[in-house]
């Protein structure tokens, strides 16, 4: 809420900046620039209001919208780009790069499902709207984004994972039309959900998601109405199960292991001591999830980074079954499809296997937009977007009034996607809270900028972390105790602190123990 009055030009200058601007990088620009620019917002947010109201009255049709979630699908995992691994295929992806928007450095403000899904349907920080852990639904009175869309005449469907606490599959409020399941489901054979009744289905989850969505776009919906789809995928959460058609599609394919994998002195010199330690825990490389969770010995690193990759495939031609029946019906027009991934993912990096911490491979996420007519292709989008963004931004499509996201900490990017250049954040803020049931990684918060990260733990006896993001991309310096960057750590961590307090981000709350302590999961057998 704090940021988005600083982007709406509410929040003066002087209080938004405590000295910090990220400066060094090439296409820098540093939060000042976001504050002076109050005047601009405040222009852009009036004028959209009127056009988006005006737009309403004289009964242009309203926007309909695809949102497609994925789970725990890393930000480079995509073909077209140059960081992931050549062997990987996705067409559909790369097409709607290609035809569409690429958000380069898109971001979650919570690494991790629940809270991450949280955000994407509030727009607010973890720290707003309190969901903590995967353990637990949300609290009764949250309100979320499509019911706003409800109001405003659409219908609205959710397919797919929403888990918010694993025992209930029951419709949530915002949704018309629901289809889902338990917690993290599973990958074949699902029992759905279905408006209050339980289906079991025979197949593959992400093929019979798709199915249900299709389904109901092509027969069920009031054809009458914009139409709001939330897609969210099971895929590609562990454990890695590709569909059967896709098993050993990359069997012989070299695996080019992260340079920061390796259990080295040149590694972990001047990393916080839980990053080493996280490394033996079912979130590292040397004891990972495994099979049946932590059976050992630990399985081929190289199988499942493979397997992640067949997965990503399956996804990728699924999310093509939704793009090409757009196509084909003729409502791509009138549609704005937007992709995005719940949280990053470490596969090797740090000697990490899982995401919750602050390294880029867990905060960044694949974030794609097409919509022909709206979007440009081949627009890239290099401002940092975060999660908490996409509820502004699919309310500014469907035309609803500012007002419905007021209570919220993203921004619309709308402006961005349709190439309009607006005032914008020069930094994003970061935070996880320790898990009794996962407790290897601790309470983190973190602000990073275009060229500098710098992470806070809280609870441990430990150092921080500092990262230069430019000449240090892999994060394997950290420069948390170099005096030449004491003041610029100094400013980091006044504006990180200074901003969460501003919006109540630093009462974290202690949560009674609840679910499986999984770090002893192990020592039972
Ligand atoms: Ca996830």
């Amino acid at each position: 809420m704090f940021l988005q009055a600083i982007l709406k030009g509410m929040v003066g200058a002087e209080m938004a900046n405590h000295g910090y601007a990220d400066k060094g990088c090439s296409n820098r620009r540093d939060f000042l620039k976001s504050a002076a620019g109050s005047a601009a917002a405040l222009a852009f947010w009036g004028s959209t209001g009127q056009a988006l109201s005006a737009a309403g009255k004289s009964k242009v049709k309203a926007r309909n919208i695809v949102f497609v979630l994925s789970d725990d699908h890393r930000y480079d995992f995509m073909g077209f780009m140059g960081e992931g691994p050549d062997f990987l295929e996705t067409p559909n992806m790369d097409r709607m790069a290609k035809e569409g928007a690429h958000l380069v450095n898109a971001f979650v403000g919570t690494s991790l499902c629940s809270p991450s899904r949280a955000s994407i349907l509030t727009g607010q920080y973890m720290h707003n709207h309190k969901i903590v852990d995967n353990q637990r639904p949300a609290p009764k009175g949250t309100v979320f984004f499509p019911q706003h869309l409800q109001k405003a005449g659409y219908e609205t469907a959710f397919v797919g994972k929403w888990h918010m606490g694993h025992d209930d599959d029951a419709p949530r409020p915002g949704f018309d039309h629901w289809v889902s399941f338990k917690g993290q489901g599973k990958y074949v054979d699902p029992t759905l959900n279905i408006n209050n009744t339980r289906q079991d289905f025979k197949g593959y989850t992400t093929d019979i998601l798709t199915d249900q969505a299709l389904g109901w776009l092509e027969d069920e919906r009031d054809a009458d109405k914009p139409f709001f789809m939330y897609l969210s995928y099971k895929a590609v959460h562990y454990p890695f199960e590709p569909a059967d058609r896709y098993k050993g599609r990359y069997g012989e394919k070299a695996v080019e292991r992260p340079e920061t994998m390796a259990n080295t002195e040149r590694n972990y010199q001047t990393q916080p001591h839980w990053v080493r330690e996280r490394r033996y825990s079912i979130h590292g490389v040397d004891h990972m999830e495994t099979g049946q969770y932590d059976n050992d010995p630990v399985p081929s690193f190289d199988a499942l980074y493979r397997q992640y990759a067949e997965t990503v495939h399956g996804l990728d031609e699924n999310l093509g079954r939704v793009l090409d029946y757009l196509d084909r019906s003729g409502l791509s027009e009138s549609t704005l499809v937007v992709y995005m991934g719940d949280n990053g993912f470490e596969l090797g990096e740090h000697g990490f296997y899982d995401k919750r911490d602050a390294f880029e491979e867990s905060i960044r996420v694949p974030m794609l937009a097409y919509a022909p007519g709206l979007i440009k292709g081949g627009t890239k989008i290099t401002d940092m977007v975060q999660n908490i963004d996409i509820a502004p931004t699919l309310l500014a499509a469907a035309g609803v009034e500012a007002s419905a996201s007021a209570n919220m900490d993203g921004s619309s990017i709308l402006p961005m996607l349709q190439g309009n250049s607006i005032p914008w954040r020069s930094h994003i803020l970061y935070e996880y809270y320790w898990e009794w049931n996962f407790p290897a990684t601790p309470t983190t918060f973190a602000i990073r900028g275009e060229c500098y990260k710098y992470i806070f733990y809280h609870g441990v006896w430990d150092h921080d972390g500092f990262y230069d993001l430019e000449t240090d991309p892999l994060e394997r310096h950290n420069l948390i105790n170099v005096p030449a960057y004491k003041d610029r750590i100094e400013a980091m961590k006044k504006q990180l602190f200074s901003e969460l307090k501003a919006d109540g981000g630093l009462e974290i709350p202690v949560r009674l123990p609840h679910g499986e302590r999984l770090d002893q999961r192990k020592n039972r057998r």
